[in-house]
């Protein structure tokens, strides 16, 4: 993930402050020194960092003294608070027109990501909102890119619209949005064509389009692997097309990442997603708080939840809650939430969103021989009749064998699995007597 080491370096600031009873002038003026040396070698904008530098620095002097913080827990709060305003301030989310199909344009950089986002974005929406979105395929020049694009939309089986590439995207764009509605597809996605540079023909078709349909959203994507760069040509092309939202694609990178964090307070446009990750479901709403704290080590257990929330629908958790609280919680309901967690990401993502957790771990997660075992474990679950799924006591040597066999595992492999499911019945009982179900109560609660 971009923006490790300028939140390992922000940690250590803390760290050294962390035993201090009180923060002297001194103090505070050599902690802002190396934050201010921490946000330039991530490749924030200099004029950015300097703003940052000097609203922290002035807050943290003049700052009364508060009970219940420590003087350096103070600090981390002013950080943490001024850099949600410098990404963001409040979460900014998608504006959609009162009279459907919503239109958004996508735009930016040659392979900065507009195609992967459009199909990210696609996804997401349906998936959060319930839409039926159609994408469209508006980039004629580059060889392959609207196959790209088809390719894309057959994985997550979502319409395509295009007219080949000897049609003017002009006239693509305006059929897409009549197809749209005679279909009942909202909203209409266009991905465009990428620019390598600000390039008058390029620009002018965007205009023409943008002239023809009307967006409501004209959204940039910037790449945060790129730097500064980047975000110069972000300023570009918002000042020629006047853009309404930022996508941050790549994220997932380990370069610096500093100057996406610069884009927001370069162009006054609001990062509206960001993409975490190559999966096409890895796209997540750009919450600016959250992201602070994920920087600032934090963590995020927030964004885990709000990922939990997505794939766990409200019924099947009450029906859920429900069986744990009778005890009848089977092995199908564990294949059902293992598939369900399965789909929030690979062990390490998830993982990687809670506080305190070594990174450094996280590599050793995501090995190969943990993939299998997954992989195992849908197997031999599917290998059991219904009835051993319901009671798995009657499971003995022979059944054993049989179930080993029909999965292309060793029985001790089934052998595990019975046992970790029988200390996971044990550990339900034990919540479903005591303060019952408490995880699922607060998770309900936060919607
Ligand atoms: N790791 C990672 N790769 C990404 C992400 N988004 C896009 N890519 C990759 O970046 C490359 C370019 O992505 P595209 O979506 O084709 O970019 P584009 O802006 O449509 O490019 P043009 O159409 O050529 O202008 C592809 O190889 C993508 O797989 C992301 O969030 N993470
Ligand atoms: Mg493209």
């Amino acid at each position: 993930m971009a923006f490790e080491s300028l939140g390992d370096k922000l940690q250590g600031v803390f760290k050294k402050l962390r035993g201090k009873g009180k923060l002297s002038e001194k103090d505070i003026k050599d902690a802002m020194r190396e934050i201010k040396l921490a946000l330039l070698e991530a490749d924030v904008n200099f004029k950015v960092v300097r703003d940052f530098v000097n609203v922290v620095s002035e807050k943290a002097l003049g700052q009364e003294i508060m009970e219940s913080l420590t003087p350096a827990q103070q600090l981390v709060k002013i950080v943490n608070d001024e850099l949600t305003q410098m990404i963001g301030g409040e979460t900014e989310t998608l504006k959609f027109s009162p009279k459907p199909p919503t239109i958004i344009m996508m735009c930016g950089l040659q392979g900065a990501g507009k195609t992967t986002a459009t199909a990210k974005l696609a996804l997401n929406l349906r998936k959060t909102m319930d839409k039926r979105p159609l994408m469209v395929a508006c980039d004629v020049y580059r060889p392959a890119a609207i196959k790209q694009l088809q390719v894309l939309g057959d994985q997550i089986q979502i319409p395509v619209f295009s007219l080949g590439a000897d049609v003017n995207p002009v006239e693509i764009a305006r059929q897409a949005v009549e197809h749209a509605i005679k279909h009942g597809n909202d909203p209409v996605i266009l991905d465009t064509a990428g620019r390598l540079h600000i390039d008058d023909m390029l620009m002018n078709e965007l205009i023409l389009i943008r002239a023809e349909v009307k967006p409501t959203e004209m959204l940039l994507v910037v790449d945060a692997m790129t730097g500064q760069d980047a975000v110069n040509v972000a300023k570009a092309f918002n000042d020629r097309l006047g853009v309404t939202g930022i996508i941050l694609s790549k994220l997932d990178g380990d370069t610096r990442g500093g100057a996406a964090l610069s884009v927001k307070q370069v162009t006054g446009k609001p990062i509206k997603y960001a993409s975490v990750g190559e999966k096409l479901s890895d796209l997540e709403q750009f919450h600016p708080s959250r992201m602070a704290s994920r920087i600032l080590g934090m963590g995020d257990v927030l964004t885990l939840i709000d990922k939990a929330q997505e794939q766990i629908d409200e019924k099947k958790a009450r029906e859920l809650e429900a069986k744990i609280r009778k005890q009848q919680f089977d092995l199908d309901d564990f294949l059902e939430q293992f598939r369900q967690i399965r789909k929030m990401g690979s062990i390490s993502q998830i993982l990687g969103m809670l506080p305190g957790i070594d990174k450094k771990m996280l590599d050793m997660v995501d090995t190969e021989e943990n993939e299998k075992r997954m992989v195992h474990i849908e197997a031999i679950i599917q290998s059991m009749t219904q009835e051993e799924r319901r009671k798995p006591g009657i499971i003995g040597a022979s059944r054993k064998v049989r179930i080993a066999q029909g999965s292309g595992t060793r029985v001790q492999d089934v052998n595990q699995l019975l046992k970790q499911f029988a200390e996971m019945q044990k550990m339900m009982k034990q919540m479903s007597s005591g303060k019952q179900t408490r995880m699922l109560k607060r998770l309900r609660k936060m919607r």
